[in-house]
């Protein structure tokens, strides 16, 4: 059982799309476990305060080191294998091959900035390693921490329904993933390519193999020149 503990200001946005399909399915299971701790609810704050302004001026406004300590120190540790994650556009960018060593971990706590971010000060005390999900401009790690719980608890034992072997996805194999189709075998007018109707596998598998290679040769050539990173 992997334990995610997400610590944010919102953690309906992280609750509710996680609540949903196959990670919702995992939960009910306990194939893993997501837990949302609200760092308001550690502001000593008569008016429940969780950010001020930064110290040389700038814009905008930071969350103090108080609540987010506060609320680390509340979480129970679960297992041996514990990692502290700040979810940061600072961080290395999450790859499968990251996904892949997270999902062996007992607990996961995900740290959630908000505004402009958090003061430096609790960041060096508690977090051990800073994670982006990609390059771009977000209002919150929320949507952040969402997806690599999605991404990891997919790996864990028992979560998908069938045993789809990951080996032989996308990604892990470092291209992108062939067309596919279902029925009808006509539809506004196109068909099913020829190759898939037949049953000769072998042929079925150079034609998805050759696909594969056009696809990602046109949008993610990146993809085939650092086949270790997936
Ligand atoms: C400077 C993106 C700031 C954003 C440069 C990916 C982005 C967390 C992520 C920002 C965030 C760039 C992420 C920016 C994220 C504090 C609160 C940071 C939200 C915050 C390229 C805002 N992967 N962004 N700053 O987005 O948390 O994990």
């Amino acid at each position: 059982m992997l334990r995610f503990d997400v610590m944010t200001l919102f953690p309906e946005m992280v609750k509710a799309p996680l609540s949903e399909s196959i990670i919702g399915r995992a939960q009910k299971a306990e194939k893993l476990k997501v837990v949302c701790h609200n760092i308001r609810d550690y502001s000593k704050d008569r008016h429940h305060r969780v950010d001020d302004t930064p110290y040389g001026g700038g814009k905008g406004m930071l969350m103090m080191p108080d609540p987010v300590y506060d609320c680390f120190c509340a979480i129970p540790k679960e297992g041996e294998r514990r990692r502290v994650i700040y979810l940061s556009p600072k961080g290395k960018v999450l790859t499968q091959k990251k996904a892949r060593s997270l999902a062996t971990f007992d607990q996961i706590i995900l740290l959630c900035g908000h505004y402009e971010g958090i003061d430096q000060r609790v960041l060096d005390e508690i977090v051990e390693e800073e994670l982006s999900i990609g390059d771009y401009v977000l209002t919150g790690g929320e949507l952040a921490a969402t997806v690599v719980i999605d991404a990891v608890g997919r790996l864990i034992d028992g979560v998908l329904p069938d045993p789809i072997c990951h080996e032989e996805e996308s990604l892990s194999s470092g291209l992108l993933e062939y067309p596919q189709y279902t029925r009808p075998v006509e539809w506004h007018g196109v068909r099913v390519p020829e190759v898939l109707q037949g049953g000769n596998h072998q042929k079925i598998r150079a034609w998805r193999d050759e696909k594969a290679v056009e696809l990602t040769v046109k949008n993610r050539p990146d993809l085939l020149s650092d086949k270790g990173e997936s």
